[in-house]
């Protein structure tokens, strides 16, 4: 009998790396979310049916608010949280340099190392770019993660990367 899983993923990442925009991408090319919005946060909710069978349900949560966010609602926001998507803008290399700050917040709520993927996101603007694959996998690794360079404009990789990281939950559970 296939398993069902409900699982909770946080993300997290500097503002205007894309964060809501993946989760756009992600969540609605099916249109079967849903939100719950409380102040600063809002999670949408979409299933999954992995390879196997297996049943998923992501509950992805979102930053709806300013930076201050990182005191006010850390502690609310990664409760329970089962993994991470880190998302950096490819376009600025500051949002990189900020990563590890991010994952240090997750580490001060959440004790054990949680799954993570890191993203590369706006990929389609490769012209413009100040980092590239090679960066972010570095990070990836640095967290055992793994990296992706996504777009949400295009789509690329967006779904890859979600999924990937369902599968790697459910493997560490198992
Ligand atoms: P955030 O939720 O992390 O703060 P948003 O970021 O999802 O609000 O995105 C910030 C801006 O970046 C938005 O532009 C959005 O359209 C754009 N963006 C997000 N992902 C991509 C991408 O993959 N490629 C490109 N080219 N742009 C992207 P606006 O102009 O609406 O502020
Ligand atoms: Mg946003």
């Amino acid at each position: 009998m296939p398993k069902e899983y409900k699982l909770k993923i946080c993300l997290v990442g500097e503002p205007a790396v894309g964060k809501t925009s993946l989760i756009r991408r992600f969540v609605m090319d099916k249109f079967d979310d849903r939100y719950l919005t409380t102040i600063g946060t809002k999670v949408s909710k979409k299933e999954l049916v992995l390879d196997d069978g297996t049943k998923v349900i992501l509950m992805v949560w979102d930053i709806m608010g300013q930076p201050s966010f990182r005191q006010m609602l850390k502690e609310s926001y990664f409760y329970g949280a089962n993994g991470i998507i880190a998302v950096t803008d490819i376009t600025r290399k500051q949002t990189l340099d900020a990563m590890p700050d991010w994952i240090g917040t997750i580490r001060s709520v959440v004790e054990k190392e949680l799954p993570a993927v890191f993203l590369g996101n706006k990929a389609d603007l490769k012209d413009s770019a100040q980092f590239g694959e090679e960066e972010i996998k570095q990070m990836a690794e640095m967290y055992k993660g793994k990296a992706f360079l996504t777009s949400a404009k295009t789509g690329a990789h967006v779904n890859e990367a979600f999924t990937y990281l369902a599968e790697e939950i459910i493997k560490r559970m198992k």
